[in-house]
């Protein structure tokens, strides 16, 4: 059966009710940034240049541990994902990456893949390997860890799917492999916190000594789940030490959700990047913990200071390395295609907000001590409203100036639910 895409007529077409405010609003915003001396069309060129990749394994819908509501038209193979990644970025135009999680997306031939994605005009960000649950059939378990295991044989294991995944990486010319293991302890004592270390680092040895001279690789560190009392990776320091030792190729990962309440999120961003060790990001938003939320919908304010952080940086010191920034959500009650247009554009948005800083302003503010004009310099820019920036951006590209309506008017998601009948049987699970 034909896979129905939005034509791209459909878009234009669409678009034509939307463009008159549009541009009306869009010269209203260029007036006031002239006002404040900033122009209108260099922060549009630099919003259409920005791009975040998207989890092939949040286009299905996710659950809890208690219970998963999937929707119709749900994607069931590595190219119905892939399919319904193609048409986020056709609306959003800022999406032109995928990251995949092996064995989740393990494809039977990884170069009729990359074709295959190619033809949709995605490519692939990084690669996410995944030894925090054993495959059907599996003899050496990872329920008592992987990279860390006490025993030898299944840190191999899990260090030969690691190599896998940068070996299927290659042929779909990723250049990256996030490592996120679940390795800890329910219980005191369960595991010797300092040897556990020590093993991940020479698993992580053989790990690098693999990768390509342009690969990289993202350690991402959680606090907890699925280990309760003491995870192995559990925060930024850890992973920071971990980078540092085991050489230039290897960053840290900063998932939003993984930190502890109250965490100063921002802060953590700016000591990896003045340490030259932050690698990327996982976006998401959360209220309590690794709740997965779309990004921008708890926190904006946070988002738009994590940008800050990354726009100021950037600005003092281009750092050709460039940082990777990827969304990693679970879409439990939504449509996740929905979902992801919408954080896609929320992280835009923070970033675009934060373009707007009036940097000298602030370091004026700071060296006097003010910190009220401080915080007023800040909320200026978090305060403006960029949509019509978004708009344009969106516009230049061929994009929807509302993907939200525009997907909705398409009739996308009943054409997908006849083409992919759902499957019964119930599943848990997060993702
Ligand atoms: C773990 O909670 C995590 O954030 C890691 O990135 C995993 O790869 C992903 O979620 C998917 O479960
Ligand atoms: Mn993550």
């Amino acid at each position: 059966m034909e896979q129905f895409q939005i034509p791209q007529s459909f878009i234009e077409e669409q678009n034509r009710s939307f463009i008159q405010p549009a541009n009306r609003a869009y010269d209203v915003l260029a007036e006031d940034l002239d006002r404040r001396g900033i122009s209108i069309g260099s922060i549009t060129e630099k919003a259409a240049k920005f791009e975040v990749a998207l989890p092939s394994w949040a286009v299905g819908t996710g659950g809890t541990r208690f219970a998963k509501f999937p929707g119709p038209g749900e994607p069931r193979t590595v190219e119905e994902k892939l399919a319904d990644c193609a048409t986020v970025h056709q609306l959003i135009r800022i999406t032109p990456r995928v990251s995949l999680h092996i064995p989740w997306d393990k494809p039977a031939d990884a170069s009729r893949l990359k074709a295959f994605a190619q033809s949709l005009g995605l490519g692939f960000d990084a690669m996410n390997s995944n030894t925090f649950q054993d495959q059907p059939g599996q003899a050496l378990s990872y329920k008592f860890g992987s990279l860390t295991h006490a025993d030898r044989s299944v840190r191999r294991k899990a260090i030969d799917h690691n190599l896998e995944c940068v070996e299927i990486g290659q042929k779909l010319d990723s250049k990256a492999l996030t490592v996120w293991i679940g390795d800890g302890a329910n219980f005191p004592g369960q595991i010797d916190f300092r040897r556990s270390l020590e093993r991940y680092l020479e698993s992580l040895r053989e790990i690098v000594r693999a990768l390509p001279d342009d690969w990289k690789l993202f350690i991402e560190y959680k606090p907890y789940e699925p280990a309760l009392y003491a995870t192995v990776l559990n925060d930024w320091g850890t992973a920071y030490y971990c980078a540092s030792e085991l050489g230039p190729k290897v960053r840290c990962l900063v998932d939003l959700g993984h930190h502890l309440p109250n965490t100063n999120i921002e802060l953590v961003v700016a000591r990896l990047l003045q340490c030259g060790k932050l690698g990327g990001f996982h976006f998401n938003d959360s209220k309590y913990g690794d709740d997965d939320l779309d990004a921008g919908s708890i926190k904006p304010f946070q988002l738009f200071l994590v940008f800050h952080e990354l726009v100021m940086a950037a600005e003092e010191s281009p750092d050709p390395r460039n940082i990777s920034y990827m969304i990693d959500q679970s879409h439990n009650v939504t449509d996740p295609l929905e979902s992801l247009m919408v954080s896609a554009e929320e992280i835009q948005r923070a970033y675009v907000q934060a373009l707007l800083v009036d940097r000298k302003a602030l370091r004026a503010h700071q060296e006097k001590n003010d910190a009220l004009m401080a915080l007023r310099t800040l909320k200026e820019a978090f305060r403006t409203d960029v949509t019509p920036i978004l708009q344009r951006a969106r516009i230049v590209r061929g994009g929807a100036i509302d993907p939200l309506l525009l997907y909705r008017a398409s009739g996308y998601r009943d054409r997908k639910a006849r083409e992919r009948p759902a499957r019964t049987e119930p599943s848990a699970g997060i993702v």
